[in-house]
């Protein structure tokens, strides 16, 4: 019967390529993006043949100009239970829980991926997912407000949890079933241009924070963005205006390096779009919305605790010298501060692999195997790497960070949206309403880099055997 069912990473590949062609159809700019993105990555390949050859080698050429990532924001723990539920289907589990109240969102996240090698390689796709906390808003009136509305909307089709409890039951689902199953959760993500509420509660929603009123206005938590992975986050930043699209002023993360490190992204503003109000009468109210937009990423290499604490640091001393304010003023000035305090952040591979800075994927080189068939000597990792016999590649960040993910939320909240939460981080309270933990990231890149280097060893040591 297990023969039947289609594997996970179909089904999520599958639902990728719908939500990418609903987005694409929902909001042109998307199609632009990804067109333009496309030719960047090309050309980026096409004038760094030991990058394409790496990542030919790496097996991770094809997942490229297919990746993207997207983010949803669920208002009570039921939709987020049930969507943990949902992802499970398509092999994506949630990891790593992001506290964001720190930095004025009233929102606590996670994101669902996919883990392991061949998954990640057959299709990287993700959803970094937010639940909203009412608790953090003041007016209590307001909140129990809010609360009844969420409580009295259903964000899945009756089809879509008929077939999520058919994969629990079954362990998977069929052929026809999992076509089903993407056409049904699909719906959960799309746009809803007739509120649930009227235009006197969107506004006062609206009033106690832009990001409420977004999660509680609607029929179901739309995606707000697609985001493509670029090879070359500067060149589409700086073609972005040629193509009629306005990007941020500042990329997020770590600055321009040789060797990328984590995370960097940059967004172009959400589009107003025009919405209706419920009316008294049954009839609609015409207003308009703000909450979609689009975003980039250039993926780097995943960071030990070691790495990301010192990337951390560096990223709050560039921090206190400059802030980047939020219309572009100073992003000149950002910049510079980024890049001189970063110096102290090694630039190339085998540096921020000997600090035991990064993660690494380890593989035996061709006179690797041609030693270890030969019944060579057993040698220490150190040592198969100065001699030639191993070589190793980074491992790529699948994650998220806090502090761009706030500056990404900023710069679609508007000016006046910055507000000040006292940071309650509750991962608790998190995965109780999740129903599950979630994974530890830095456990998960540690134990891909162990995997590689036993796989090498393994033979190494048969052949000395
Ligand atoms: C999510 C913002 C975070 C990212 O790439 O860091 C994010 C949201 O606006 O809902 O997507
Ligand atoms: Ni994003």
């Amino acid at each position: 019967m297990n023969a039947h069912l289609v594997s996970p990473d179909d089904i999520r590949s599958a639902f990728s390529a719908a939500m990418s062609a609903m987005y694409r159809d929902e909001v042109p700019a998307y199609g632009t993006l990804m067109t333009l993105v496309g030719k960047v990555n090309e050309e980026t390949l096409g004038n760094d043949p030991q990058l394409k050859q790496r990542l030919t080698a790496t097996d991770s050429l094809e997942r490229i100009s297919e990746e993207r990532h997207g983010a949803i924001r669920l208002g009570t723990r039921h939709e987020l239970a049930m969507m943990r539920r949902a992802f499970a289907v398509m092999g994506m589990v949630p990891v790593g829980y992001y506290d964001l109240s720190t930095a004025g969102v009233p929102v606590h996240s996670t994101a669902f991926r996919p883990v392991g090698d061949a998954s990640l390689k057959r299709n990287p796709f993700r959803v970094f997912t937010s639940l909203l906390r009412l608790d953090l808003i003041a007016d209590e009136t307001l909140r129990t407000e809010a609360a009844k509305v969420l409580s009295g909307r259903n964000i899945f089709t009756e089809g879509a949890v008929a077939l999520i409890e058919k994969a629990e039951r079954n362990g998977g689902l069929g052929r026809e079933d999992a076509a089903r199953f993407v056409a049904e959760v699909l719906e959960t993500f799309r746009w809803h241009d007739k509120a649930i509420v009227d235009a006197g509660m969107y506004r006062r929603l609206h009033d106690a924070h832009r990001l409420i009123a977004d999660v509680v206005s609607f029929r179901g938590p739309h995606i707000n963005h697609l985001t493509p992975r670029t090879l070359d986050i500067d060149r589409v930043q700086k073609l972005m205006p040629e193509h009629g699209i306005a990007p941020k002023a500042v990329v997020e993360g770590p600055p321009t390096r040789a060797c990328p490190i984590l995370l960097r992204q940059t967004s172009f503003k959400a589009l107003e779009e025009a919405v209706s109000f419920r009316g008294a009468d049954g009839t609609w109210q015409a207003g308009s919305h703000t909450a979609r937009f689009g975003e980039i990423e250039q993926r780097g290499v995943a960071l030990t605790p070691k790495g990301r604490a010192l990337y951390d640091k560096l990223l709050n001393d560039t921090r206190a010298r400059v802030r980047p304010a939020a219309d572009g003023s100073n992003a000149a000035e950002y910049e510079a501060a980024l890049a001189d305090v970063f110096t102290a952040f090694p630039d190339d591979w085998n540096g921020i692999r000997a600090a035991g800075l990064g993660y690494f994927r380890y593989s035996l080189t061709e006179s690797g195997k041609a030693a270890a068939a030969g019944a060579t000597m057993g040698v220490d990792l150190e040592t198969a790497i100065a001699q030639g016999l191993m070589q190793f590649d980074p491992i790529v960040y699948e994650d998220f960070l806090p502090v761009s993910a706030a500056g990404i939320f900023q710069s679609n909240l508007g000016d006046d949206a910055a507000q000040e939460f006292t940071a309650s981080p509750n991962q608790i309270m998190f995965e109780r309403d999740l129903g599950a933990s979630v994974l530890d990231e830095f456990a998960h890149y540690a134990e891909i880099e162990r995997a590689s280097i036993e796989n090498c060893l393994a033979v190494v040591t048969l052949a000395q055997a």
